[in-house]
């Protein structure tokens, strides 16, 4: 496929309840929508993840709209694509310049190559991934609902209650300091039997760590995400040595080296998927190829995406090792309204059904993304 034009997109959309994570509470989301268009005229599309600030990753909007506009988007438009398999290669030094990280900048451009691909293919993303990793394809993948730190414990049952009716089956609370064992008691008594799981977000030092979890140990949650530091590996060793709770790493998983080093370290036993923080989809597919060949569990993770990014992650999560349910809610638990058409809404077993259109298989509505967009930018080759 030859790149004709990519116009970029940043956007600042209001959530539908605010979202609080140990380093920092939001009412808006900030991000970057990329929309390429091929010389014969397909549109493929994809969503940035960074965020506003560097709180979850280093990257931030500023710096990925740097990246994708000094490096990126000349590569692109330089040089026809085949595969988008080719993409990570390219982006370690296009036009021969090396770039080191940013891989939410390339994740961004690499899954609107995806899309294209898939639609020149005829095929709906997921089928297209299916037919090239030659894996079978979920059409509905079990999901949850991710829950940011509320004003209490009290208040936490009440929208857990509130998720449950909604018809969620799984619960993950966003833990951090002094706001950990109590709320996680409190969700625990009052759902006995139901799914929870708690996100720390590298709030914890090892030190305080090995106070804290061991009492929750006995909570039956289905994992603890990511207690300790953003690129550790070696210290979640210690700490999963001394709990039979699955650690699951988010943060510290970029490639799928590192996720063959947390399980020959056994650092974790699961490991939760985000195709942005990976630099892509091509990596992440590896990185779930290699949990899968070492019997660990994997799970999708989400960066609270527009329908877009959900969309492209529907699809990777649709993958056979993606076991445990993924923190991709409906529509609805973010925004109204998003700004895809047909919005995503969830089954009655808490699942969402994969989109089998034609690419991500969903409609970008132009008035909404309008409505959205803060400042928008034209390259053509
Ligand atoms: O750690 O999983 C995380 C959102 C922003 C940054 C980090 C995380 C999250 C989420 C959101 O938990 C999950 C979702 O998109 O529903
Ligand atoms: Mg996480």
């Amino acid at each position: 496929m030859k790149i004709d034009q990519i116009e970029l997109f940043l956007f600042e959309i209001p959530y539908v309840t605010p979202f609080e994570t140990s380093f920092k509470r939001e009412y808006n989301h900030e991000g970057i929508i990329a929309k390429v268009t091929t010389a014969d005229g397909l549109v493929g599309w994809g969503e940035c993840v960074a965020g506003d600030t560097p709180g979850y990753s280093p990257e931030t909007n500023v710096t990925a709209w740097y990246i994708i506009k000094e490096y990126l988007i000349p590569d692109l438009l330089a040089k026809p694509v085949s595969d988008p398999r080719e993409i990570p290669e390219r982006f370690k030094t296009p036009n021969r310049i090396g770039v080191r990280g940013h891989g939410m900048a390339k994740a961004c451009l690499e899954s609107a190559i995806w899309d294209l691909a898939a639609q020149i293919d005829n095929l709906s993303l997921r089928d297209y991934i299916g037919k090239v990793t030659g894996q079978p394809m979920k059409d509905r993948v079990s999901v949850g609902v991710s829950i940011g730190i509320q004003d209490s414990p009290e208040k936490l049952v009440d929208t857990i209650a509130g998720y449950k009716a909604d018809g969620y089956g799984r619960f993950k609370l966003k833990i951090k300091p002094g706001r950990d064992i109590g709320d996680t008691l409190a969700a625990r008594k009052a759902f006995p039997n139901d799914l929870i799981q708690v996100d720390a977000n590298s709030a914890y030092h090892l030190e305080d760590a090995v106070e804290v979890f061991p009492e929750m140990d006995d909570l039956n949650l289905l994992l603890i995400e990511q207690p300790l530091d953003y690129y550790d590996i070696y210290e979640h060793h210690k700490l999963q040595k001394m709990l039979k709770t699955p650690i699951c790493l988010d943060e510290s998983i970029h490639t799928a080296r590192d996720a063959q080093a947390a399980i020959e370290l056994q650092s974790c036993r699961i490991i939760n998927i985000k195709q942005g923080r990976m630099g892509g989809l091509t990596e992440a597919i590896r990185v779930h190829d290699t949990c899968m060949q070492a019997g660990m569990p994997v799970w999708c993770g989400g960066m609270l995406e527009t329908g877009i990014g959900r969309s492209l992650n529907l699809a990777l999560a649709a993958l056979p090792n993606f076991k445990l349910p993924s923190d991709l809610s409906a529509s609805n638990r973010y925004y109204n309204p998003d700004i895809v058409d047909p919005v995503f809404e969830l089954n009655a077993d808490s699942t969402l059904t994969v989109p089998t259109g034609k690419g991500l298989g969903v409609n970008v509505v132009a008035e909404r993304l309008k409505a959205v967009t803060k400042h928008s930018e034209t390259f053509r080759a």
